[in-house]
């Protein structure tokens, strides 16, 4: 098992969950903000997996230490998959959360199919661009009509877990950790790392 590790997004709510998930193994984790102010590189790929790769890389060689990248984002049924790989963007360059969530909601505001699911591909890099795993997980949903609740981050509020049967807005982080994309993706790193040592 890798004894040091960065965690490489600077989504603040990715980091939370990596650190809950990944904190009680024998790894020392770092965070990017330890590494000054690292610009973020632009994703540019057609796919999670192209994206997850290239920022992996990317911050591993920026921090000189292995560094684990997740792409992520929401594919809605109704719309082909759609926000996919453009989920952080998908209301324009300046786009938030709300922004976001504000978009996709009217975008599908008389759509009667509102299966979704959240998708996350994570992938570790060494400092001279090896990559150690490529692993993903998904989670089920429904698209809500309007939020619920205020948890969590990103779209949270406006989807509703079938395996929960709630919204993740609503959940706690130790409910969305147990179901959740990244979660999963996260639980099928370890069980690699555990089966190599
Ligand atoms: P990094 O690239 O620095 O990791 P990012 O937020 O830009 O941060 P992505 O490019 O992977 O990350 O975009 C992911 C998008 O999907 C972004 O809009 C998130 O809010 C959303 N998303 C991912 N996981 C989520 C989750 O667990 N709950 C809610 N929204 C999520």
């Amino acid at each position: 098992m890798l004894r040091q590790l960065c965690i490489a997004t600077k989504n603040p709510g990715k980091v939370a969950e990596f650190k809950e998930m990944l904190g009680k193994l024998p790894i020392e984790l770092h965070e990017l903000s330890e590494f000054g102010d690292i610009p973020e590189p632009e994703e540019t790929g057609k796919t999670f997996s192209q994206n997850a790769r290239m920022k992996a890389q990317y911050y591993a060689k920026a921090t000189n230490m292995p560094c684990v990248a997740d792409d992520s984002g929401l594919e809605c049924e109704a719309l082909n998959g759609a926000p996919g790989v453009l989920t952080a963007r998908y209301s324009g360059e300046n786009a938030t959360d709300a922004s976001n969530m504000e978009k996709l909601l009217s975008d599908m505001k008389f759509c009667i199919r509102r299966n979704c699911r959240f998708r996350c591909v994570l992938a570790v890099s060494l400092p001279e661009g090896k990559i150690l795993n490529e692993v993903d997980g998904f989670c089920e949903g429904l698209l809500l009509h309007d939020k619920l609740g205020d948890g969590g981050f990103g779209y949270d509020p406006i989807f509703w877990s079938k395996e929960l049967h709630m919204g993740f807005g609503e959940a706690t982080q130790e409910e969305k950790n147990s179901v959740s994309h990244r979660a999963k993706a996260i639980r099928r790193l370890v069980q690699i790392w555990k089966r190599r040592r």
